[in-house]
């Protein structure tokens, strides 16, 4: 009975991937509705845990192929009702909306569970420096690492600036990830630029974890398309063990399970002596929010204080 059902529906699944694969090479498994930029994809994952506010739960999903590798990563549910009745490792299957701005997730089914071979998931274990984590007040410390015009750069030259960082890796899909993080510095490079009197004491830094793939040339082309002024915003590579060490120490968490990249987000900034003034999480916080932190930090001078 169970198969007359189930036939069917991947007879469906299979008949939309060939759908899509011949309308967008984007997507071999998403569908482009006609009339929009929103994409749709039929998902299969392991809850790995549910967050309190009832709408955002974390799952490690399969490889979306053209898209995003496997990963584990936060989801936000259309409606709260969707996620009801689901615990940490139930196998789902969901469809994901992606459009311009936002992604959330509907239809959220819960499968048969896994075999147990498949689980549990390598550790998030990552043999890095053994590194206190920084505090706001804290000196930023000194970091080596090569920009997106192959030249060396060291957070040491930026004393007297006040400092943005964040981390990204360029393959990073999903609108509200990565691409937010860039949209949100290019809106304040943009910001900083004209505001009447503002600072020109400042300084962006994007970091990629994904140094492998995310060589300078790369990067100059991701600055690129987020129309990044080099004088005022560098995209920054190099080892993986320094890229590690300030990621950790900022609480910026990525690790690679199987052949994916996953991570959580964090931005922050330094002021004009190089301390750190304020971490923000995640990717609620405006570049409104920034600029304001940036102008502050450019203010501060080393004549107001004993170093
Ligand atoms: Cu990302």
């Amino acid at each position: 009975m169970v198969r007359l059902f189930l036939l069917p529906t991947l007879a469906a699944l299979a008949a939309t991937s060939c759908q899509g694969a011949t309308e967008t090479k984007v997507a071999a498994t998403g569908i482009i509705l006609e009339g929009t930029t929103q994409q749709v994809f039929q998902v299969k994952g392991v809850i790995k845990g549910l967050k309190p506010d009832g709408k955002t739960v974390e799952i490690r999903h399969e490889e979306i192929p053209n898209y995003m590798p496997a990963m584990t990563m936060p989801f936000e549910a259309k409606e709260p009702k969707e996620l009801m009745g689901l615990k940490a490792g139930d196998a789902v299957s969901f469809r994901m909306t992606v459009t311009s701005s936002e992604v959330w997730i509907d239809q959220v089914r819960k499968l048969a569970p896994p075999p147990l071979t498949e689980l549990p998931s390598r550790g998030t274990f990552r043999f890095v420096r053994d590194l206190a984590p920084l505090q706001v007040g804290d000196p930023l410390p000194e970091y080596r690492f090569t920009n997106e015009l192959g030249q060396a750069v060291s957070t040491r030259q930026f004393s007297g600036q006040a400092l943005a960082i964040t981390f990204i890796f360029t393959r990073c899909p999903l609108p509200n990830f990565c691409p937010r993080m860039s949209s949100n510095f290019a809106e304040a490079q943009e910001k900083l630029g004209s505001l009447p009197n503002g600072p020109t004491n400042w300084h962006l830094l994007t970091i990629s974890f994904d140094p492998d793939f995310d060589t300078p040339v790369i990067l100059k082309a991701y600055s690129q398309r987020f129309g990044a002024n080099a004088q005022h915003w560098s995209f920054l590579t190099g080892d993986q063990i320094d890229i590690s060490a300030i990621s950790e120490q900022f609480g910026q968490m990525f690790w690679r399970d199987q052949g994916a990249i996953n991570h959580n987000l964090r931005t922050v900034v330094v002021d004009a002596l190089g301390r750190v003034q304020k971490i923000f999480e995640g990717n609620k916080w405006t570049s409104q929010e920034l600029v304001a932190e940036m102008v502050k930090a450019a203010a501060v001078k080393s004549g107001s204080l004993q170093r």
